[in-house]
């Protein structure tokens, strides 16, 4: 395999042939699938060039060329045919053995049903084709299988015709009447439960909908129904756009990669993002049920009906589309704790890729593995820069830049460039600096500086900007819309505005302020950046109380505790008594005493901020110190306030609204540090729970608190829930979140338990995922013995699914900030994986990048 070559956007050529039709004929079988692809294929460059066609893991049958043999030539994944033809149709058929796919690319096997996954270059482990986005054709299906084993057989678009076949067999055909790129396009079969409905769209037409679980698990589909019929509402009210097909499937399967597939008309979806009922889901996997139903459905329009020119463009569709989900989320339920979440995203996850080995721009200029630039950055760093345009323009700014982009060009498949286009001329707003976003790599720095005279009664502010790129290069000046609140000695509102950074340094006056203002800077993280500012405690504490927004009194509190946690840190490496100071106690207090605040906002404020998070306020690290520093805070604050909050805890347990769930199990988490003596209160809400946030919440606490019934409730909810893989998911990550020192042992143990398999995503991320990336004192520990063991784990992953291992690198390769002992640990786990004869591209291109 050329294993290091990279891709680059600046070698972009349009296609040399396209296809505008494809006839697929499925042949089903477990061990040799047969697939008959019949394809129009249309000249699009000079005759003369030869027709290069990709494919991988194919077993070629048989080619011809409008119906007559053909010469071609089949290496290292291409098919190559040399014809004089301006237009001719061309028959590809080949085998594949979905069984043995444990790639889950293509088309595979999860649990005795078949299905696909083709973004992003996933078509081409089913047929050879001109599998790249620019090339959108209609597709007919037929597919043909064992009836009674495979009772469902589903592809894109209507269904046109279905039948007996021999043998036992049956067939159905699907015609998509949407052009398409090949990555959109899906199949499966197999036997399910069926939950149906119908949508009414806004031009009153009815569109069928279907949700398809595995067989026994219907009544966990309504959630996952109503999350769509939502969506579809939402778009035509917030956006205008209306569903296109008459019929929209939603297949959840348990064996998926990620967390589901916008499929035109056939979406495919992990199980985590559809399932769900109160005795098994949290409150956190019904919103996240909500919010991916809600991405994948706003995919139709934009990613399917406006799709990408090529992949280095993904986040055309993925930033728009998650700025959409966001703002489907934040409509529906609480606009303030959506964007809490989403800014926790970018400062814990995105920060972190943006200043390690795998730094990219949004539109990142080259590419080894495509798979690898699903990321933070060109997702949620992505849906930042969307932000930032809808903060510029306005909303009704924003939707006619949108109407512009629907009208020009619906059908295609464009650029970034294309989009931003489309906004600058339907508001007149000149984004030519704007656009530096989409090229830029790197967090950018922007440093406040105060200044107030007195006798002018002027406030003036000076911000500078600067950025580094991947290559150490300062970057030119971004356009950075910088919203920020002034607030007067009694909280007091004196100004609240969106400021537009663009130069370099630039000063900005306020005038007719009487007297110092507090300020509240970067309101709900306005732009991807880092804020160079340091806040005393007091303006902290102001900002807590009197900031408008509440977005930005939840940054103060997490300032704050961070304040306080480093203050420690600082205490230990001088060798001095840990403190936290009253003011830091009192405000919390404050916090957990007052009646009206939003009680799921009170949650957000009550939670620490996780070590990752920490590591990311700083450049450089002493990790036990700042473990001990972390749960020295949290004893402390919840010691000094065990009152308030035992008493908020007994106030919320009769409330019956997500929010207060949040508030009422942040309470117990913190109360579990202050003694064992709040044993008996887990145990009695882990008996009483009426659903799984409750139950979950208690187990938690008696994990965290190391209390003596720990082992007792684990085995407890094993018991109950040993045949119900979503939720030992839960009872995996617990367990992989355990602070003690032995928690290695615990996860080897574990990875043998029957509920376990290596071949399965879920299963692999909730055990040794949430080791790697949430246990982050003992999978850092200083012996290496975390890291050896990831390594391990990743070796064989490399194997059964390049991508899952790839995924799974990330917390080796982001080890700048540790110590030379650590740094030394990882590097030779990297160089071991690098040594691999059979190491995939996938996880080649990080951890050379890591290592170079
Ligand atoms: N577009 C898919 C992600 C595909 C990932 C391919 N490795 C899901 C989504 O973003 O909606
Ligand atoms: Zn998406």
């Amino acid at each position: 395999m050329s294993q290091s070559e990279a891709k680059y956007l600046k070698d972009y050529q349009t296609p040399a042939f396209t296809i505008t039709h494809v006839d697929l004929a499925f042949h089903l079988d477990e061990s040799r699938t047969q697939v008959r692809a019949k394809s129009k294929v249309v000249r699009l460059g000079p005759v003369g060039e030869p027709l290069v066609l990709v494919g991988e893991q194919l077993k070629m049958l048989s080619v011809t060329l409008d119906g007559e043999p053909v010469e071609y030539q089949e290496t290292e994944g291409e098919l190559r045919i040399e014809t004089q033809a301006q237009a001719f149709e061309l028959e590809i058929v080949t085998a594949l053995d979905p069984q043995a796919n444990s790639s889950l690319e293509g088309l595979y096997m999860s649990d005795g049903a078949y299905c696909t996954q083709c973004e992003a270059e996933g078509f081409r482990r089913i047929s050879y084709f001109l599998d790249r986005p620019d090339v959108l054709a209609k597709y007919t299906v037929r597919i043909e299988a064992d009836k009674s084993a495979f009772p469902f057989l589903l592809s894109n678009g209507n269904l046109i015709d279905q039948g007996e076949a021999d043998n036992g067999r049956h067939f159905v055909c699907w015609e998509d009447p949407f052009p398409k790129p090949s990555y959109l396009f899906a199949l499966v079969a197999g036997d399910f439960d069926l939950l149906e409905d119908q949508f009414v769209t806004m031009s009153k037409r009815t569109v069928k909908l279907q949700v398809f679980v595995d067989k026994g698990n219907l009544h966990k589909a309504s959630h996952a129904m109503a999350s769509l019929k939502k969506s579809m509402k939402w778009d035509e009210e917030r956006f205008g756009l209306e569903y296109d097909l008459d019929i929209y499937m939603i297949v959840a399967v348990d064996f998926f990669n990620m967390g589901a597939m916008e499929n035109k008309g056939l979406n495919i979806f992990n199980t985590k993002y559809v399932l769900a009922d109160t005795a098994s889901a949290t409150d956190d996997d019904y919103h996240g049920i909500e919010s991916v139903v809600g991405h994948e459905y706003f995919h139709n329009w934009t990613g399917n009906r406006i799709t990408c020119r090529d992949w280095f463009q993904l986040s055309l569709k993925e930033g728009l589309t998650v700025f959409r989900d966001q703002e489907f989320s934040s409509d529906l339920g609480s606009r303030a704790v959506n964007r809490i979440h989403a800014i926790k995203v970018m400062k814990n996850q995105q920060f972190a890729e943006d200043s390690g080995p795998m730094a990219h721009p949004i539109r990142p200029e080259s590419v080894i593995e495509m798979n690898n630039f699903y990321t933070v950055t060109v997702y949620n760093k992505g849906a930042e820069v969307i932000r930032m345009l809808h903060t510029l323009l306005g909303e009704q700014g924003f939707q006619a830049g949108m109407k512009t982009y629907v009208e020009r060009h619906d059908g295609q498949a464009v650029t970034c460039d294309d989009f931003v286009n489309a906004m600058e001329d339907a508001s007149s707003k000149d984004l030519s600096q704007f656009r530096r976003w989409y090229a830029q790599a790197g967090t950018p720095v922007v440093t406040v500086a105060a200044d107030f005279n007195q006798a002018l009664n002027r406030f003036s502010l000076t911000l500078s900007q600067s950025v580094k790129g991947v290559d150490g290069q300062l970057g030119e000046p971004l356009h950075i819309p910088f919203s920020i609140e002034l607030l007067d000695r009694d909280g007091n509102s004196l100004a609240n505005k969106v400021l537009e950074l663009t130069a370099s340094s630039q000063i900005f006056h306020f005038d007719g302020i009487m007297q110092p203002p507090v300020m509240s800077l970067l309101q709900d993280f306005s732009a991807p950046v880092r804020l160079d500012y340091q806040y005393s405690i007091e303006e902290l504490v102001h900002l807590m109380a009197f900031a408008s927004s509440e977005v930005a009194r939840w940054e103060a509190s997490v300032a704050l505790i961070s304040h306080g946690i480093w203050h420690c840190v600082k205490q230990r490496q001088s060798q001095t008594v840990m403190t936290l100071s009253a003011e830091i106690i009192d405000a919390f207090r404050g916090v957990i005493l007052h009646e009206d605040l939003d009680p799921a906002l009170v949650a957000e404020m009550l939670t620490l901020p996780t070590a990752a998070a920490l590591i990311e306020q700083v450049d450089h690290v002493e990790l036990d110190f700042l473990a001990q520093a972390r749960e020295f805070i949290l004893a402390q604050l919840a010691v000094s306030c065990e009152d308030e909050l035992a008493a908020r805890y007994q106030s919320l347990i009769s409330k019956d609204d997500a929010g207060s769930r949040a508030y009422k199990n942040a309470c117990l988490l913190l109360l579990c540090q202050v003694s064992d003596s709040y044993e008996a209160t887990v145990q009695q809400q882990y008996d009483s729970a009426m659903n799984m946030t409750d139950s979950l919440g208690a187990l938690h606490a008696a994990v965290k608190g190391q209390f003596s019934n720990k082992e007792a409730l684990l085995a407890d909810f094993e018991r109950k829930w040993r045949h119900t893989p979503l939720v030992m998911d839960k009872w995996f990550a617990l367990q992989a979140m355990d602070d003690s020192p032995e928690v290695i042992e615990t996860i080897k143990r574990l990875s043998q338990h029957s509920s376990f398999s290596f071949n399965n995503p879920n299963r692999v991320r909730s055990l040794i995922g949430t080791f790697a990336m949430g246990n982050t004192y003992q999978f850092n520990k200083i012996d290496g013995s975390g890291y050896q063991y990831l390594t391990q784990i990743l070796i064989k992953l490399n194997d059964i699914n390049p991508q899952l291992a790839s995924r799974m690198v990330t917390p080796l390769i982001q080890f700048a900030k540790f110590d030379v002992q650590r740094q030394a640990h990882i590097r030779a786990c990297l160089s071991e994986l690098l040594a691999l004869p059979n190491l995939s591209k996938d996880v080649y291109e990080k951890v050379s990048k890591a290592l170079a």
